[in-house]
């Protein structure tokens, strides 16, 4: 691919013949600056990102969505390798993969992706930016970059978040990780044992794909892991990170990271009292937290006590003209949400009055399975609509049945079927209401994008899932299992 800059450089592209003052300067170039910047200039006014990092599309494409996909990837592919290899088409796993070499590869593969947040920002969208150069905010109208004063209308931050760091002794010993020291290769030796810390989207698929690259893993949280979930959903994702072997200790504090130099265990709280986990590497994941330190100190925005800049419904800060979007404004700390609400405020910033809310949306997350759930749990349709609750089931009960069957599930449902996924419909049966749908197979977040806005824009409701066209065999399923009970006036359950 062709290089499109040299991201050691510092890098100024901005339209010298452009007179005009700008909109908008947003602060920082990840996905809320970067699709902030797109909307506001599409829109016809004039911003500028200043980018004090070596590339944009921020922590998406340097350590944390893209990363983690591709290491999902390999995490399947590993899981059908380890446990089909030698039979049908799978040749035998006879060399142990590396996680060094992995990253390696990732870091080749980033740097296409950044030259292409280059380009397509450059020449496709026309945006205006500055690389590999630090903003000094003067006032809420000037931004100063390389002893240039730039001036503007309104600023947006746009600063994103870091890894939160427990509040444990032992953090600072070699070993420690998280997802963004993983991929700058801190380790110089392949960890054979593994020590988790966190239980929410971020633990679930790193330990998936530890343990899918051969290391033993344990998973460690002070309280219940992926507690948003559906409890019978749960159940399906956690048995089958422990079929593969992931350990899991819930409820059990972390007390201390162990070692002298380098780190060798982790001690945890157990109801049976305390106990020491060896191991030679953490990986924490334990949340993130805006980077607001620097606008907080430079222009006064308000913030709460985790460090979430306070907006209101406009993405309006406490200082005029001044606007927060992405992960500065707290959770869900989401790509949609980056992106949409850099595109709101750009609205506002040129006069279209616009709210921001998150809405209806779908979370999602990776273990050995896309994991994808929207509206209410099973639990909680029960608090509020008690019996009068309609379930669609798949598998219906037996986890041996071979389905669900689709894209990537249908290898398991003929070799190995209780690994093909689950999923579950809760329905209210008075109104016909669709009030959750939960998945865990591979394939369908697509279908949850759009049954997101669906749901948030009116009402889905059985026969609606009755009178769409599936494209069969689909993943998702919802569609054609809707249909064998849709035509029942009383409905029950499948
Ligand atoms: C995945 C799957 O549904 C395969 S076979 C199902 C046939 S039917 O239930 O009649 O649509
Ligand atoms: C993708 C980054 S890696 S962005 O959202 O397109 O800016």
């Amino acid at each position: 691919m062709t290089k499109h800059y040299d991201r050691f450089q510092p890098t100024i592209c901005i339209n010298e013949d452009d007179h005009r003052e700008f909109d908008a300067i947003f602060i920082g170039g990840g996905a809320a600056g970067r699709f902030g910047s797109a909307y506001l200039r599409a829109m016809g006014g004039r911003q500028l990102i200043i980018e004090k990092g070596d590339h944009l599309g921020g922590q998406c494409c340097k350590n944390a969505c893209v990363p983690h996909h591709l290491f999902f990837d390999l995490t399947v592919q590993l899981d059908q390798l380890r446990r089909f290899g030698g039979t049908y088409v799978w040749p035998k796993l006879d060399f142990k993969p590396k996680l060094a070499d992995i990253i390696q590869m990732y870091l080749n593969g980033r740097e296409n992706l950044y030259d292409f947040m280059f380009e397509q920002s450059k020449e496709q969208l026309g945006i205006e930016f500055i690389l590999n150069h630090e903003p000094r905010i003067i006032d809420n109208h000037t931004v100063e970059v390389a002893g240039r004063a730039f001036k503007t209308k309104n600023i947006v931050l746009a600063l994103g978040s870091r890894p939160n760091r427990p509040d444990i002794p032992g953090l600072h010993l070699k070993g420690v990780i998280d997802h963004t020291s993983l991929v700058e290769g801190v380790l110089d030796y392949e960890p054979e044992r593994m020590v988790v810390i966190g239980g929410g989207h971020t633990m679930a698929p790193y330990a998936s794909f530890f343990c899918a690259l051969g290391m033993e893993t344990t998973v460690v949280n002070r309280s219940p892991v992926l507690k948003k979930m559906d409890l019978e959903t749960k159940a399906y994702v956690l048995d089958m990170m422990r079929e593969r072997g992931v350990k899991f200790y819930e409820n059990c504090p972390p007390l201390a990271i162990l070692g002298e130099d380098r780190v060798t265990g982790v001690k945890i709280r157990t109801p049976e009292g305390e106990k020491v986990i060896p191991c030679d590497t953490v990986f924490l994941a334990t949340g993130m937290r805006p980077n607001s330190d620097y606008p907080r100190q430079a222009l006064g925005i308000e913030v709460d006590a985790k460090g979430t800049v306070i907006v209101d419904e406009y993405l309006r800060t406490n200082v005029p003209n001044v606007y927060a979007v992405g992960d500065l404004i707290g959770a869900p700390m989401e790509m949609f949400k980056a992106r949409r609400s850099g595109m709101v405020a750009s609205r506002n910033i040129l006069g279209v009055p616009t709210r921001w809310q998150v809405g209806m949306f779908a979370e999602q997350f990776h273990s050995f399975y896309e994991v994808t759930y929207l509206g209410l749990t099973e639990e909680k349709a029960r608090e509020m609509y008690g019996d009068d609750l309609m379930f669609i089931r798949m598998p219906p009960g037996d986890r041996s049945i071979a389905l669900p069957a689709a894209e990537r599930s249908i290898t398991y449902s003929f070799l190995a079927p209780e690994l093909s996924g689950f999923q579950k419909a809760i329905i209210q049966k008075s109104t016909r209401k669709v009030l959750g749908l939960h998945h865990v197979g591979f394939g369908a977040k697509e279908g949850f994008q759009y049954l997101s806005w669906i749901m948030q824009n009116g009402e889905l409701t059985i026969d609606d899932f009755a009178e769409m066209n599936e494209l069969f065999l689909n993943p998702s399923h919802f569609i054609q299992l809707a249909r064998l009970r849709a035509g029942q006036r009383e409905l029950v359950n499948l």
